[in-house]
């Protein structure tokens, strides 16, 4: 948090450069646009997608009907990772946590009955970029709309999700020459589409603080301004096709900030390296309200946790915004709390008068100071990688994970111990809480007709074509010069799938694969004077005498999900608390987490699962190791669980189950009891 004081003066703004600067005009830190709201409120934009193309279909337009005023599509983890649904690696996570797209008549279904040459649509994609912004180029071609017609954003992002997000295929290297690739063929092909969504958002969920959250995303957008900028694309051609996209968390004041340091900071980032254009230094950003700050227990208070995260994004000059169901930390969305997600931002545009004035907060001592000060913490942060040798340098050496990490353990500490109110999870915590109903997908369902759509396809396609396709698409990756989506759309256009033009660039890009890791000795040094933590201490340390050495947990990842924050965290608190710790890599194996308990005398064995797809994942690998072993192991689960799931969790062997929220005493007092047994 950047430090506060009790209240502000006429003194604490004197010396600040931009006081008098206008919403409108250089450096534009009090909006992109003179009149901002009042020309144009924020676009409403949800982020949608399950299922299949029907179902996501039928959800965008209802979105548009109840008042959304733009599509923002969440494709499933498959797609993400380049999996056609009838890949043997994604089978569990087909249509969990997005919509199932395999190939350009999916893309089509998507949008059918939708005017794209009237509504703006957000992909986020960033591994699979190639395919699947080929397929929306391609549907909209056939749906006879010209390719300048074509608006939206996406999110062309690839950076960050070897940070955080870890939805990549490629390393980073040939990763950026893809995101450039798409910047470049777009900037000339569609003159109209946001070919980068440089997002901070995903930093937020993963722990960073906003001035860290800013940091990161500026250093990133430095590190695509530099491979775009290295072809010879003159930053006045390109710039003002870059959007960002940030989190909006709880601490109101400081994501106001944020925001207006944000434009800035950006603005001066492309004056220095010489755009002339107003357009080029203007930044633009979509923003969402932080997901991590919704909790599973009272899940009702998130509709007001959400509404004052999407005033402080308002306040910020967003120009657009997604606002969270209040019933995410359990599943997806419903319909109902979908309508009042929506209805947050239609009354924030319609009821308040929040859209008569631009830039409400300029000029309160408050803001103007605050603003100035995330400034200078960025700019130290920019500094500090700049001596680093740049983002890349930053990354390689763990000093993003560091940081990232090290945030998210001090706000989890912080939580545990009490100094940060979360109320009815450490504070006025309710009993009798009535769970509001959830929305169930039939993901079996939806990956037999995908497998028969695939089929289908297959069948009556000219192979020949495809195959030449591919091959064309295989020869460009080799080479430096060619532009890949301009490939990548021939083999589209010709059916090939989103995992077979995947495939083609395997054969010159290997498949990337991270390490995983945690950081010891901090999560306890936050809590060492604290009694609680103490007591768990002494617990732990009773029952590693009880076993003649320390207990042993091995926390794992399975199938395609990559988030990693609570994985993480339950790790380092688990080391600090007295356990022997080991976290497998991302997109585990059951045969994998299988060799590595054979390898040393594990106790407890922990399953991290946010995609939805823990039944059929754990069922897998709790086959896959046998009754012997589930007996031996304390066998746990953590993620986003309905509490409809736990029954048949336990039938299969599961000990205990931790939603989101969980507190670390909570979670290794239940261990304890659990293994002691
Ligand atoms: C707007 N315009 C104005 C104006 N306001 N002109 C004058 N005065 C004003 N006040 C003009 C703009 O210049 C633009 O024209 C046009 O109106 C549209 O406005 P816009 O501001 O560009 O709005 P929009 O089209 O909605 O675009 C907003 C962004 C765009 C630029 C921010 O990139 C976007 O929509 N991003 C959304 C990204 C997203 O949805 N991401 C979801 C991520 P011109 O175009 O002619 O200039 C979800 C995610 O990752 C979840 C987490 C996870 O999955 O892990």
């Amino acid at each position: 948090m950047v430090e506060r004081k009790p209240f502000y003066s006429a003194d604490d703004i004197r010396h600040l450069e931009y006081q008098h600067s206008r919403p409108g005009e250089a450096p534009f830190l009090r909006g992109p646009f003179t009149q901002m709201y009042r020309h144009k409120p924020w676009t409403i934009r949800q982020y949608t997608g399950f299922a299949n193309a029907e179902a996501s279909n039928a959800a965008f337009k209802q979105t548009l009907a109840e008042g959304g005023q733009g599509l923002s599509v969440a494709f499933d983890l498959a797609t993400h990772l380049g999996f056609d649904s009838d890949h043997p690696a994604a089978q569990a996570d087909v249509a969990r946590t997005g919509v199932a797209i395999d190939s350009v008549e999916d893309m089509k279904r998507l949008f059918a009955g939708i005017d794209l040459s009237r509504v703006s649509v957000s992909m986020t994609m960033n591994g699979a970029v190639l395919p699947i912004m080929a397929a929306f180029i391609v549907a909209g071609e056939e749906s006879g709309v010209a390719r300048e017609q074509l608006r939206g954003t996406i999110q062309n992002d690839i950076l960050k999700e070897f940070m955080v997000r870890n939805t990549y295929i490629f390393a980073p290297k040939p990763s950026l020459r893809i995101c450039a690739d798409v910047v470049d063929y777009l900037s000339h092909a569609l003159p109209n589409f946001n070919s980068m969504s440089i997002s901070g958002y995903h930093f937020q969920e993963a722990g960073a603080e906003p001035a860290l959250e800013l940091a990161l995303t500026l250093a990133n957008a430095r590190a695509y301004l530099d491979a775009i900028s290295a072809r010879g694309l003159d930053l006045d051609h390109f710039c003002h096709r870059l959007s960002f996209f940030f989190g909006v968390g709880m601490n109101f004041f400081d994501e106001i900030a944020k925001l207006r340091a944000a434009r800035l900071l950006w603005c001066e980032e492309v004056e220095h390296r010489g755009a002339r254009s107003d357009r080029a230094k203007r930044m633009k950003m979509h923003c969402q309200t932080s997901g991590w700050s919704l909790t599973a227990q009272e899940p009702h208070n998130n509709l007001i946790r959400t509404t004052i995260e999407a005033m402080a994004g308002v306040f910020g000059g967003t120009q657009s915004l997604h606002t969270n169901a209040y019933d995410e930390a359990l599943s997806l969305p419903t319909e109902h709390s979908a309508r009042l997600a929506r209805n947050t931002q239609l009354i924030l545009q319609q009821e308040t008068g929040i859209c008569d004035v631009a830039d409400p907060w300029g000029g309160s001592y408050m803001m103007e100071s605050l603003t100035q000060q995330m400034a200078d913490k960025v700019r130290d942060y920019l500094r500090q990688i700049d001596a680093m040798g740049g983002i890349l340098a930053a990354l390689e050496s763990g000093w993003v994970s560091e940081q990232i990490h090290g945030q998210a353990l001090r706000a989890q500490s912080r939580i545990d111990n009490g100094q940060r109110p979360i109320i009815g999870v450490n504070r006025f915590v309710s009993d009798d809480e009535a769970r509001p109903p959830v929305r169930a997908i039939d993901a079996d369902e939806v990956l037999h007709q995908q497998r028969q759509r695939l089929q289908r396809l297959k069948e009556t396609r000219d192979t020949s074509r495809v195959e030449a396709a591919l091959a064309d698409l295989t020869t460009a990756a080799a080479s430096p010069t060619a532009n890949l989506l301009a490939f990548t759309i021939e083999a589209i256009r010709a059916r090939a799938t989103l995992g077979e033009c995947t495939q083609a660039l395997l054969k010159q890009m290997r498949r990337h694969q991270a390490d995983a890791h945690y950081l010891a000795g901090r999560y306890g040094l936050e809590r060492r004077q604290d009694t609680q933590w103490r007591s768990v201490r002494r617990e732990v340390d009773a029952y590693h005498q009880l076993l003649g050495r320390a207990p042993r947990a091995l926390l794992v990842k399975l199938g395609l999900d990559g988030h990693d924050r609570g994985v993480r965290l339950v790790a380092s608190g688990l080391k600090d608390a007295g356990f022997d710790v080991d976290i497998s890599a991302l997109f585990s194996t059951p045969e994998q987490v299988q060799r590595m308990l054979d390898s040393a005398p594990y106790d407890a064995l922990g399953i991290s699962l946010l995609s939805g797809a823990h039944l059929p994942l754990v069922e897998q690998l709790l086959n896959t190791l046998g009754p012997q072993s589930c007996d031996r192991l304390g066998v746990f689960v953590g993620g986003i669980i309905p509490d409809q799931d736990i029954p048949a969790l336990t039938a299969m062997g599961v000990d205990a189950v931790f939603p989101p929220g969980s507190s670390m005493e909570a979670i290794i007092r239940k261990l304890i009891t659990v293994l002691a047994d």
